[in-house]
């Protein structure tokens, strides 16, 4: 069993609402370590990597792409970082932050030759470029630029411009896109299992369905779990909270297959903002799901 490695990446440059950045403390309290520790996994924390906070005026609010420069400088740093824990044969959990991060991880996955797909867990599409964002927001944007499309600098981070082939991305809980977005899902190929399609075929199937996608031809699965694919009413502590979500144990079944496909080669938790939060709920069920993702189970 691989060890594993936390990274904490306190980002709130890639959208609108201030908090995000205490995502990290609110699941290491929230008691992610122990509870892998219990599961028999080796886990050492690497602590936070260095992330401005908009507050310091001199950044770039340029308004399409708000803090830019930032965030680009941020995804750089923990690409890095990505690559030397992969290169020494662990497996990264990434705490977010804003989705803008999983820009950072999956350019770390492809630097470091691995051949993977992506199980992309979230309410929204996250594939806007500067041309169809209608927030300026770069955490709408991280799966079109791992997928080559968007700002050129973006793109270009870490050398490859495509981290990840789109056969092998799948969007999971999807409720949310912009109209404009929606053309780039079509056009780019992905495989979209939408709110409705899981209420008809129910989740065991889908995700039966997205693993099969995912490893077909990869080395491995990562995982870039957007707290805000699960229903506000389990995680009501995150920026842009969507009605008819994933349920508690729709979640859990979902990380039980991922856990049980033994595919899983890196995850992303993002998008926990504990300002947002009832008590320190959202961060406790990112845990849960963590727990179910490395193979907790009831007997
Ligand atoms: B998240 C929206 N599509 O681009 C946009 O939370 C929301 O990482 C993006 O999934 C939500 O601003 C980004 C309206
Ligand atoms: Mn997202
Ligand atoms: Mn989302
Ligand atoms: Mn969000």
């Amino acid at each position: 069993m691989k060890e594993l490695r936390i990274i904490g990446v306190p980002s709130d440059l890639g959208q609108g609402r201030r908090g995000v950045d205490m995502g990290p403390s609110a699941i290491r309290y929230a008691g992610l370590s122990t509870a892998l520790e219990q599961l028999g996994y080796t886990v050492k924390d690497l602590g936070n990597i260095n992330v401005p906070t908009p507050e310091m005026n001199e950044l770039n609010r340029n308004s399409k792409l708000r803090y830019l420069h930032e965030v680009k400088e941020v995804a750089e740093n923990l690409s890095a970082i990505i690559r030397s824990v992969t290169e020494n044969g662990h497996l990264p959990i990434v705490l977010g932050g804003d989705h803008s991060i999983a820009i950072g991880s999956l350019a770390g996955m492809a630097q470091s030759s691995q051949n993977y797909g992506v199980i992309w867990f979230d309410a929204h599409g996250d594939m806007n470029t500067a041309d169809t964002t209608p927030s300026g927001n770069i955490h709408g944007m991280p799966l079109a630029v791992s997928l080559g499309y968007g700002d050129p600098s973006l793109v270009a981070l870490g050398g490859l411009t495509q981290k990840v082939q789109a056969k092998n991305v799948v969007l999971v809980g999807i409720r949310s896109i912009d109209s404009d977005e929606a053309n780039l899902i079509r056009e780019a190929g992905i495989r979209c299992y939408t709110m409705a399609e899981i209420d008809r075929r129910g989740m065991a199937e889908v995700m039966a369905e997205a693993i099969q996608i995912a490893t077909d031809g990869t080395d491995g699965i990562h995982l870039s779990l957007d707290l805000d694919a699960l229903d506000p009413m389990f995680a009501p502590g995150v920026g842009t909270p969507v009605n008819g979500g994933v349920t508690y144990r729709e979640g859990h079944l979902a990380m039980e297959m991922l856990a049980a496909s033994g595919a899983l080669v890196s995850v992303d938790v993002v998008e926990v903002n504990p300002i947002l939060d009832d008590g320190n709920r959202t961060a406790q069920m990112a845990v849960e799901l963590v727990e179910s993702l490395f193979g907790k189970t009831v007997l």
